[in-house]
């Protein structure tokens, strides 16, 4: 194992003074050292995220806006301070508009079971795009279905990119909201967020992003997206999983209904009649993710000390290298070459099965995910069942790329492909 150093304290970016925050970036796999490259899955923590949820359950532990001893007043301050660091992080207007969940998957089902049934009715229409994630589909598609309204889908071209004119044409006063990924975890693709909100709000449609892979990857700034939700998962941020974050308008949020009822999210209750909690409080029933928030909230001080110029930059010029590699090698075809990508490079390689792919890079030591990504109809469009799928962060180093490749170039040996 490497020794770990404590955080940055100024603001250069270095990988190797980074990848010696994360502990696991020193073990080894099978005899080698581990080259982690599925970062879209989960990322790794560093040991700032490790030490705050140690350190609260060692000395803090305590339910929150309970208790008038010391230890819960304390967890409570915790809880609200790792809010606040998420409304900055996103730049939202209010801490109110920041509503914890376990995850992006819960945030886009919470906006579909209160506002989409308020707001979607027989004959309305629901836009996504052919690049969604599963969790971005699902829900839309069991709304729809219940309210009896009609689910469209705006295709994309051989790049990987939303075709505009076709996602223009699809948006009408029928048009109740459009769900739509910021960042393809399948592709790659950074889709035209801003774009597609001003032509939404034109139409009067509200806008949710997916902002599952580009929180990562990107600086996001919610008022200047003008999004009306955006969701997060915590642990595709280096922070801990079973924590994520919804952001939505106040106004919106506020004529909302709840999304699941019970203690903490109430203000009063009698047998009669229940009235709820302000916001954020009125979407966060019961017992929350209390550590997950600290650890989410150490999570985005990590990143803060880091220059995000440099940290973007960094990936671009891996991702790029990646992709120049990648494409040199006989047989390999690279799923998802839009103009604009991040951290997200998906190819399949003629006569081997993926799955085979991943299971011998993983003997080599290196993790990465193979399979339709939980975004089948993104596999359905580019005609292949599956991808190999190499995701960066922002520990990643060109060497553990090129040991990639090389990999690479032995499995093709294996298969004589
Ligand atoms: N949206 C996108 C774009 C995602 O990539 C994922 C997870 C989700 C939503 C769901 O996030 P969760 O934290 O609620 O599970 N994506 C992946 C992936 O690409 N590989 O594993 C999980």
């Amino acid at each position: 194992m490497e020794t770990v150093v404590s955080p940055l304290d100024n603001t250069e970016f270095d990988v190797d003074t980074v990848r010696r925050h994360f502990p696991i970036l020193g073990s080894r796999v099978h005899g080698h050292p581990l080259i982690y490259l599925d970062n879209a899955a989960t990322t790794q923590k560093p040991q700032a995220v490790i030490d705050a949820i140690v350190d609260y359950y060692t000395s803090t532990n305590a339910n929150i806006h309970r208790g008038v001893h010391q230890l819960s007043v304390d967890a409570t301050r915790m809880h609200d301070n790792s809010r606040a660091k998420v409304k900055s992080f996103l730049n939202a207007d209010e801490i109110a508009e920041i509503i914890f969940v376990r995850g992006a998957t819960e945030g886009i089902n919470l906006v579909a079971s209160t506002f989409g049934k308020e707001r979607v009715g027989p004959g309305d229409e629901v836009v996504i795009t052919a690049m969604e994630h599963h969790s971005n589909i699902v829900p839309w598609q069991v709304l729809c279905e219940q309210q009896g309204a009609n689910l469209r889908v705006a295709p994309i071209d051989e790049q990987g990119q939303l075709l505009w004119d076709d996602f223009e044409s699809l948006i009408n006063k029928r048009t109740k909201l459009v769900a739509v990924a910021h960042v393809s975890n399948a592709l790659g693709t950074v889709n035209p967020i801003r774009e597609i909100v001003s032509l939404s709000h034109q139409h009067g449609a509200a806008v949710i992003v997916d902002g599952a892979q580009a929180a990562a990857h990107m600086p996001v700034d919610v008022q200047d997206l003008d999004c009306d939700f955006y969701v997060i998962s915590g642990h595709k941020l280096y922070g801990p999983t079973g924590i994520g974050v919804i952001y939505g308008k106040r106004e919106l949020l506020e004529s909302m209904p709840a999304y699941q009822t019970g203690g903490d999210m109430i203000s009063s209750v009698t047998f009669e009649q229940t009235t709820y909690n302000t916001l954020p409080h009125k979407f966060e029933a019961g017992t929350p993710d209390i550590a997950g928030a600290i650890g989410l909230g150490a999570a985005i001080d990590y990143l803060k000390q880091l220059d995000w110029p440099a940290v973007c930059a960094h990936e671009e010029e891996l991702l790029t290298h990646a992709t120049d590699a990648l494409s040199s090698i006989n047989g390999v075809r690279i799923i998802g070459t839009a103009d604009e990508k991040r951290a997200v490079l998906s190819f399949v390689i003629e006569g081997a099965h993926p799955h085979d792919i991943g299971t011998i890079l993983d003997h080599e030591g290196i993790a990465v995910r193979t399979g339709h990504h939980c975004a089948q109809p993104v596999m359905e469009r580019f005609g292949v069942p599956a991808t190999i799928r190499i995701s960066l962060g922002l520990y990643n180093t060109r060497d553990e790329i090129d040991a990639t490749v090389c990999a690479i170039n032995k499995v093709k040996e294996v298969f004589r492909c």
